[in-house]
């Protein structure tokens, strides 16, 4: 085997630098808030943004990534589609001498190592944000059981880590079963058809566990197509917390959303200028998240992105 080097490239200090965010897709609001949220910091820092958009694809994420070390960035911010598609991406950085700042998603722990092979994963605990909707459907079900799990885009660290907290809290809770699983890819329209397929195979499903808004948001047009009442019928629950989800807590459609935060700018640029300073940076920097439900979504909807 040759020699690893286990260690992250250096940053310089600089008064103004060139940035790398390497986006996902531009889908859905919690994406458009996040790269808002980065385009703003970067301006606020008169740092130059080499911004790309993946589309979708984790192929073109690796071409976006390696035309950003082309252009000689400083840091490249990366928001990985997929766990294991974009190591290779991580590791050219590497070798290029460009540290990496992972944001709101993660890449398979077994094949690159934060601290040697990036710098840290800034983010949501999802894993948490999973077990926080059973923990409260444990609680608030009223006799409902019957459960269909939308995922999210298969192979994301978002969507392995929501059904695994999920999944084990709600087994360990006892008295629901999962009828079904599916993969919406975390899209408003997936998420719809799919609940329609599920619904229709599953009529006595009575909760719909989405992994995110957009899906969730999906699923209740399924619902009201299907003639079901959702919050009454069937429960509702999301992550993410958009403005839209939590006006549906309000309206009684969603039941119950835990908030996963896109505003990453500050956060983002803060923890590369204290690494550039030659602080010592945590492996993982985890958001915290707000949870709504009934009893507070009303008050809370003008904070929602
Ligand atoms: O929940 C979803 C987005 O990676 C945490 O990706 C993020 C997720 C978020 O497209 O809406």
């Amino acid at each position: 085997a040759g020699v690893a080097i286990a260690e992250v490239p250096k940053l310089e200090q600089k008064d103004k630098y060139k940035v790398g965010f390497a986006q996902t897709e531009s889908n859905n609001p919690w994406r458009i808030a996040q790269t808002n949220s980065m385009k703003a910091e970067a301006e606020k820092l008169g740092f130059q943004l080499v911004y790309t958009d993946a589309a979708g694809s984790a192929a073109k994420q690796v071409a976006d990534v390696n035309s950003m070390i082309a252009q000689g960035v400083d840091v490249i911010f990366l928001a990985p589609r997929e766990e294991k598609p974009l190591i290779p991406a991580v590791m050219a950085a590497k070798k290029a001498g460009i540290p990496v700042i992972l944001l709101d998603r993660s890449v398979d722990p077994s094949l690159a190592k934060a601290g040697e092979d990036y710098l840290t994963f800034i983010g949501s605990n999802f894993v948490e944000e999973g077990k926080r909707v059973a923990e409260w459907l444990a609680k608030n079900a009223n006799g409902k059981s019957k459960i269909i799990e939308l995922e999210g885009t298969t192979g994301s660290s978002p969507a392995n880590d929501r059904k695994k907290g999920f999944d084990e809290a709600i087994k360990a809770a006892g008295g629901f079963e999962i009828v079904a699983s599916q993969t919406g890819d975390f899209a408003r329209d997936k998420g719809r058809q799919v609940a329609e397929a599920l619904l229709q195979a599953h009529p006595d499903a009575d909760v719909i566990y989405a992994h995110n808004d957009e899906m969730a948001i999906g699923a209740i047009a399924a619902l009201e197509a299907a003639g079901k009442v959702p919050g009454k019928d069937v429960l509702v629950l999301s992550i993410d917390g958009g403005k839209e989800a939590v006006q549906a807590v309000v309206d009684g459609k969603i039941a119950a959303v835990v908030e996963c935060n896109p505003r990453f700018g500050p956060k983002a640029f803060e923890t590369m200028m204290r690494y550039a300073k030659g602080e010592k940076i945590d492996p993982m920097i985890i958001n915290d998240d707000k949870f709504y439900d009934a009893s507070n979504a009303a008050a809370e909807l003008a904070n929602a992105y």
